[in-house]
């Protein structure tokens, strides 16, 4: 049998890993090579793989913890999308909290499936809300200097850094990222992209075609500090039953429901990693978006359409306690709902600070 491309794109939460590899995904469509997903969470109700699968794409979740916790359960769903799908890409998304990939996933992918995957560079992407602030050092990067840790060990095991976002950027800011992302990073490859407009793809699909010796950056890391950043994160999946009286606008819920989110937190002072809402109607969708405390809540997918029924799933990623989070969300949707003449009816809440990362391998060195 061909070995079976697997592409991973890495970076922190909200840095644009869906929408990267939903390009790529495009990319290779419109090449004649068949595509499949894996996505990956800490819970289940990802906003991600519906969003996903809501384009027409064919995708598996690992839920639960990241890749490299759950190792096997990674290979079991490129196993099943290759009975179903006989796919020659394999792109996978990893949890954006999550880190020393190169070692826990990489390495055993290489080293155990050798003969049936052939694993390709593993780029990082680069999020220029966070990382400008943690680059310069900045007193409060805006999270903890443990939350900060994961950020930069992301980028240290890259074999290419992608800094996203470039159609936000003017010459004086992409310069400056540039710099303090060469200093900090002095010996990975950077690649200025759009995953959004698609300016700088091309030179990040000919990276990932290459082979030789990629995958093979083996962190040096602490895995209690490691541990202790991810815990710092509250995390939160709900998926919501909204019904009204009469259609009400899909998009103007959406943004309400971000919007007033981000403001609620912001009273906090809870840094905002990522916090996403996916609206299904049965005609269409709509997905909104807000990558930081300091960005706007955006509608990154607007669905252009009314209803009266729709499903909602929010994702929450915040520098606050759980459960404040959770009562957060349930009383921000009631009051939206109110506003939209609408009730809701809550089928899942999940809230917690992710566990500790206990990886099923992990090579000390590259083979
Ligand atoms: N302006 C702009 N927005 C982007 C770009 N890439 C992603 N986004 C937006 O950033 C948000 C987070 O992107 P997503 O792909 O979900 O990030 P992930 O958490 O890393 O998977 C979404 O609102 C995207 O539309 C980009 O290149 N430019
Ligand atoms: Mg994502």
């Amino acid at each position: 049998m061909k070995p079976l491309r697997f592409i991973m794109v890495g970076g922190f939460l909200g840095a644009g890993k869906t929408t990267t590899l939903a390009r790529l995904a495009r990319f290779y469509l419109r090449r004649g090579q068949k595509i499949a997903l894996v996505t990956n969470d800490q819970a289940q109700d990802l906003v991600d793989t519906t969003h996903l699968r809501a384009q027409g794409f064919p995708v598996e979740e690992v839920p639960g913890a990241c890749f490299c916790c759950r190792f096997n359960d990674l290979i079991d769903k490129v196993e099943q999308l290759q009975t179903s799908q006989q796919p020659d890409v394999i792109l996978a998304e990893p949890v954006g909290s999550c880190t020393d990939l190169v070692a826990t996933v990489v390495q055993p992918l290489k080293d155990l499936y050798g003969n049936r995957f052939e694993v390709a560079p593993y780029a990082v992407l680069f999020k220029p809300s966070h990382g400008l602030r943690i680059l310069k050092g900045e007193e409060r990067g805006g999270f903890s200097p443990k939350a900060a840790y994961i950020f930069r060990k992301q980028l240290e095991e890259a074999d290419v850094i992608v800094l996203n976002r470039i159609d936000e950027l003017d010459a004086t800011q992409l310069a400056e990222l540039t710099d303090l992302i060469h200093a900090a990073f002095p010996e990975a490859p950077l690649l200025p992209l759009s995953a959004k407009t698609g300016q700088g793809f091309e030179a990040l699909t000919e990276f990932l075609e290459q082979r030789g010796h990629f995958g093979r950056k083996i962190l040096d890391i602490d895995y209690d500090t490691y541990a202790q950043g991810e815990a710092e994160l509250g995390w939160l999946n709900s998926s919501i039953r909204v019904v009204a009286d009469k259609p009400l606008s899909v998009d103007a819920f959406l943004l309400d429901v971000i919007s007033r989110l981000h403001e609620a937190l912001n009273q906090h002072g809870g840094e905002v990693a990522h916090l996403k809402a996916i609206a299904l109607s049965e005609v269409s969708f709509g997905v909104a978006n807000l990558v930081s405390s300091q960005s706007r809540a955006e509608l990154s997918l607007p669905s252009r359409s009314e209803t009266k029924k729709l499903d909602l799933i929010i994702n929450a990623r915040v520098a606050l306690a759980p459960e404040w989070i959770a009562e957060q969300v349930r009383q921000t949707v009631r009051t939206v709902c109110a506003i939209h003449g609408a009730t809701a009816e809550f089928h899942t809440m999940q809230s917690f600070r992710p566990g500790r990362p206990q990886p099923t391998h992990r090579y000390a060195t590259a083979k």
